[in-house]
């Protein structure tokens, strides 16, 4: 049996930040696991130094159900973000290292293939309804088969999700909290428009997307969603905030829009009820934020029993670790809906050499032994940590929001 001969937090920013654990066994075979939790790196990364890596050492890294339930039910202080992260890092290595002894892609020990390749959605965006046309254009040209779309709010100086690059996209982007302004009036009235032009210019063939980051109530997100009816999107991610799980009956009780949350949950306990009242369509928890392959696989489990179906959370500021662990698990999942996929920039590609790949608007895996990513540690070495925030929002007369 592989013993855990000990382990390292890698903290790099090639660009953005990124926290990577790598578990060590006298086998001489490692395994990676993504630990980033946007804006707060290093309280993950003082977690698992502090508080996990000294209990792995010595523990047979095949025990991977084991170790888990040891860092959760044993830790008394149980789930939350920074946690979760933790736990989540340590399982995915110990998948990793796994998978590289049985000298199988992960997909093969998660039962084996269950389509082609992973359905991904890009990201358009602009600063106005035109440019994100364009932008949704430029995806469709380049294969993509679902795209999400976000634009410009007029009136609003800046909004979630339009990006200052053309293809990278990157919120944290203060060394403290920026402040952005928001008018969900403003924003319930460009929406809409954005989706009907978008239709007549894409057609029909392609799914559409869009996520209006917790920033409605849910019946603000009821009318939303019954105004896009008419073309059809894809899904309406995260309309409001989920703290309150019944909150989305009253969605559910104005439209037939499909809904997508939970890329902040990090526990089956998040999205119980949403789950078990049909509250969702799509479940957006990932590898790193809840919990690892072993707990993704419980909560689509639970999902397929309630037609809900996985649509993990890819944004830039899941490591290329996250995004290739993420495409094993949805490979092989039965449920899987799509996932999310935003490119990193070549920095950090180089960082995280992978062997996932995409052709044809679908993600591979592929079929390296274990999770297909690597850390090159000394290319990482040379992109210290540096501080940086997600933007906090307020309303017009400065009422601080959600953002
Ligand atoms: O704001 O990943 O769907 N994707 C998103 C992201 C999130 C960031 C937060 O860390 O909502 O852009
Ligand atoms: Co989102």
């Amino acid at each position: 049996m592989p013993i855990i001969t000990g382990a390292k937090v890698v903290v790099t920013c090639p660009g953005r930040n990124f926290v990577t654990l790598k578990i060590e066994t006298d086998q001489g075979i490692y395994g990676l696991g993504d630990a980033t939790l946007n804006g707060r790196e290093l309280a993950v990364a003082s977690y698992l130094q502090d508080h996990v890596i000294p209990c792995l050492v010595g523990r047979d890294a095949h025990r991977i159900e084991d170790i888990w339930q040891f860092l959760y039910r044993g830790a008394y202080w149980r789930r939350g973000p920074v946690t979760m992260s933790a736990i989540a890092a340590v399982d995915t290595a110990l998948w990793d290292i796994k998978a590289k002894i049985a000298g199988l892609p992960l997909y093969q020990l998660l039962g084996g293939a269950s389509r082609q390749g992973v359905m991904v959605y890009g990201h358009a965006n602009g600063a106005d309804i035109d440019a994100t046309i364009d932008s949704a254009r430029d995806y469709q040209q380049q294969g993509y088969r679902a795209i999400r779309l976000q634009s410009g709010v007029p009136g609003l100086a800046s909004a979630y999700g339009v990006s200052k690059d053309k293809y990278f996209y990157e919120p944290a982007d203060g060394d403290l909290p920026r402040e952005n302004q928001w008018s969900t009036e403003r924003y319930l009235r460009s929406v809409p428009e954005l989706f009907e032009r978008a239709r007549g210019v894409l057609g029909n063939d392609v799914h559409l997307l869009h996520d209006a980051h917790h920033r409605l109530s849910p019946i603000e997100a009821g009318r939303l969603g019954r105004d896009l009816e008419p073309y059809r999107p894809f899904w309406l991610e995260d309309p409001t905030p989920a703290e309150n799980q019944a909150g989305f009956r009253i969605i559910r009780q104005h439209t037939t829009t499909p809904i997508a949350v939970g890329e902040v949950f990090n526990s089956i306990w998040d999205c119980k009820q949403l789950i078990e009242e049909q509250l969702i369509d799509y479940i957006r928890t990932t590898v790193v934020h809840a919990g690892g392959i072993t707990h993704l696989r419980r909560i689509a489990d639970f999902a397929a029993l309630h037609d809900v179906r996985t649509g993990c959370h890819g944004a830039t500021d899941l490591s290329p670790v996250c995004m290739g662990a993420a495409l094993h698990f949805d490979l092989s999942v039965p449920n899987f809906g799509v996932q999310e996929y935003m490119r990193h920039t070549p920095e950090t590609d180089a960082v995280f050499p992978h062997a996932y790949s995409f052709a044809d608007g679908y993600l591979h895996p592929g079929e390296e032994p274990g999770i297909g990513v690597d850390i090159d540690e000394a290319a990482a070495a040379k992109y210290p940590y540096r501080r940086a925030y997600l933007p906090v929002n307020r309303l017009e007369d400065g009422t601080m929001f959600n953002w």
